[in-house]
């Protein structure tokens, strides 16, 4: 196949993108023959596909089961949580996350990385998401991440359905430190999963602070671990919004750590304007984590919905750009450089976060992973949330869409 009048981000004029065998060979102003299979990009936007970083697969679809999340506080969430995974099935798990993954399909998705709990004796979701991985792996890659929602030491035989799900196949071990009893077992909690990730040569993706506390540090806690370990890029940490809180002599100190250890940080920005600020009056804090200061000092961000119709937050079209768009208004990242970069937020830093990028990126010899944008170039996409016209994976069209057409009188 070739690709014809393509624009490339950070490249002048029109492309063509030879792709044979599912990889691309090459990327030039003009690529000689080649005349059967052309695709005409028409001078639209062509990027790697979108990254979904951190989604809640087990939970989608369940807003409203048995009752809806009124106080639109996290800790709300985690108890209606609790009620509705005593029904599940892994017919019910596996419906609502492929109901799921055909949305983020629709939306240029093509790499996941779920949460999926393990603070249940049974592992029910654990082993329907195991199924569902390999069922849609034709269109999506899925990493699955062992998270005890409800604790590893404040859960009854936490610590050991941890090492069970990494023992079933998950990719990632999770925590959850802010929720546990003490603070003291969410530092225990935080190292726990750090070593059992180490001894089963896993990533770690810890839910890090996901509170309005501004004593809620476990952040220091994952990175310093990283840190003497030399993970690196193979730790995340999520949320991480009582960032948002802390003071700014210790976040300076912080950021320091944070480049040093060089882990990811995920921002969920409408899962977490949703949740945090709830025990605010007024004035109410904003309850993101400070994706602006952390990209200026040059730590990996990645942004993530999270939720789709669950306890903690009821709507979610998984659209990657209507997230960055709540991001770049929150974190007030609207100067016009900021904008262009911003869409590495949703793209390659999501990539990095989930270490795929090896087969990420519109280079020769890598998959032929694409979308094109109904967009001129990142600021056009970002300002219209512009859709997605064409997904390509490993050379195969998997989503072509026509835009609405709309027809109305022109003002003079
Ligand atoms: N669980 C959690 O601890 N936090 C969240 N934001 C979601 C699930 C969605
Ligand atoms: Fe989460």
């Amino acid at each position: 196949m070739l690709i014809k009048n393509a624009k490339l981000r950070g490249k002048q004029g029109l492309w063509q993108i030879l792709i044979q065998n599912g990889s691309f060979v090459e990327i030039a102003e003009q690529i000689a023959g080649n005349e059967e299979d052309v695709l005409d990009a028409g001078g639209k936007l062509v990027i790697p596909p979108y990254v979904e970083p951190h989604i809640h697969l087990d939970c989608v679809f369940t807003a409203g089961e048995p009752r809806w999340n009124e106080s639109g506080t996290l800790f709300e969430g985690i108890e209606l949580w609790a009620e509705r995974k005593k029904m599940i099935t892994i017919d019910d798990v596996k419906k609502r996350a492929k109901k799921a993954i055909q949305l983020q399909i629709s939306q240029g998705i093509q790499f996941v990385r779920s949460h999926v709990d393990t603070t249940d004796p049974e592992l029910t979701a654990l082993k329907a998401l195991l199924e569902v991985k390999k069922e849609v792996q034709e269109f999506v890659d899925l990493q699955l991440v062992a998270f005890p929602q409800e604790g590893i030491l404040s859960f009854p035989r936490g610590s050991e359905l941890l090492e069970q799900a990494v023992k079933l196949g998950a990719d990632v071990v999770g925590a959850i430190p802010h929720y546990e009893f003490t603070r003291e077992y969410g530092v225990e909690s935080v190292k726990i999963a750090v070593a059992l990730a180490e001894k089963y040569g896993k990533l770690v993706d810890i839910h890090c602070d996901e509170i309005d506390d501004p004593s809620s540090r476990f952040l220091e806690t994952v990175a310093a671990e990283a840190q003497r370990l030399g993970l690196k890029e193979r730790v995340s940490a999520s949320h991480t919004t009582a960032m948002h809180s802390y003071n700014n002599p210790y976040a300076h100190k912080l950021f320091r750590l944070l480049q040093l250890a060089a882990i990811n940080i995920i921002s969920c920005p409408t899962e977490n304007i949703h949740l945090q600020g709830r025990f605010d009056t007024f004035p109410k804090r904003r309850g993101m984590t400070r994706v602006k200061e952390l990209v200026q000092s040059n730590i990996n961000v990645a942004i993530a919905q999270d939720s789709i119709m669950d306890p903690w937050y009821p709507l979610g079209t998984n659209h990657p750009l209507r997230e960055l768009d709540m991001c770049i208004h929150v974190c007030q990242m609207m100067g016009y450089g900021e904008i262009i970069r911003s869409l590495d937020l949703v793209t390659e830093n999501g990539a990095k976060a989930l270490r795929v990028e090896h087969e990420y990126g519109i280079e020769p010899g890598k998959p032929a992973n694409l979308l094109i944008l109904d967009a001129e170039d990142e600021f056009d996409a970002i300002r219209n949330l512009s859709c997605v016209l064409y997904s390509i994976r490993k050379g195969k069209v998997i989503l072509k869409r026509i835009p609405a057409q709309t027809d109305m009188q022109r003002i003079s």
